[in-house]
């Protein structure tokens, strides 16, 4: 406790100790990862011997961009202005002290309408085929759009996470679109919806704002994915 209260000074300014070791530790966990391999289908999914956490939400909503915020990068994850970009389900392998020990995986985003209606069943199947067999899915981050959150598609990509008992956090992306006030409703409607659909709420989900383009809320989003991933 008492190193937490300690402070180092820098220049004229005292920089809290708790600050520094939350600094290190952030960017020495998001500082080594890879992109591993990407599915079409769910006999193309690596073994399960890693925590994974699967990155869910409608399409063009910002989950490829929210991935490479996380990890610094530009192209890790491909994105693009029409929705429809991923299509596959890309795995991404996060080295941390030099051994590979957990995975981040973009999913292909739903309900998105233009596209070959058998093309988006097959790819809405190996989706749903993925949350459902994954052993080793600790948990589930859903990126929403914050000036349309939870759409029915996302209530019921919901329903399935908390009938699985995966816990969950919902990112409302794209804050850098509203001013002050809107983001405060927008966050305490979003917390009021959720509590109303799941009773255990509290312990099992999570939701805050973020701006993948302006990195609002990375340091917040990257302690709730370090939570996840290390026991
Ligand atoms: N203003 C703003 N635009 C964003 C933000 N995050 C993503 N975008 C834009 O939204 C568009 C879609 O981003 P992607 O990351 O490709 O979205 P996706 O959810 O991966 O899309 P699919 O792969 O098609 O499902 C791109 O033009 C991004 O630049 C954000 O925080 N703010
Ligand atoms: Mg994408």
């Amino acid at each position: 406790m008492i190193l937490w209260q300690r402070t180092y000074r820098k220049g004229q300014r005292e920089i809290p100790m708790k600050r520094l070791i939350k600094d290190s530790l952030n960017h020495e966990f998001f500082d080594d990862v890879q992109f591993e391999t990407s599915a079409a289908r769910s006999s193309q999914f690596p073994t399960m011997t890693i925590p994974e956490i699967a990155i869910v939400g409608r399409s063009n909503v910002g989950k490829s961009s929210v991935i490479n915020c996380i990890f610094n990068r530009k192209k890790l994850a491909y994105t693009a202005k029409n929705p429809g970009k991923t299509r596959l389900l890309n795995f991404f392998a996060i080295k941390y002290k030099g051994v590979v020990s957990s995975r981040i995986v973009d999913l292909p985003g739903y309900g998105y309408a233009k596209v070959d209606k058998s093309l988006k069943k097959s790819w809405e199947k190996t989706l749903l085929n993925f949350i459902w067999t994954r052993q080793m899915l600790v948990a589930s981050l859903m990126i929403t759009d914050c000036r349309r959150p939870l759409t029915d598609i996302d209530e019921l990509m919901l329903d399935i996470l908390i009938k699985k008992k995966i816990r969950y956090h919902i990112l409302l992306n794209k804050s850098d679109k509203l001013n002050h006030s809107e983001k405060i409703i927008a966050l305490k409607n979003c917390n009021v919806a959720l509590e109303e659909k799941d009773p255990a709420f509290k312990n099992n989900g999570s939701c805050s704002l973020f701006s993948a383009t302006k990195r609002y809320g990375l340091e917040e989003l990257r302690f709730k994915l370090m939570a996840w991933l290390i026991k």
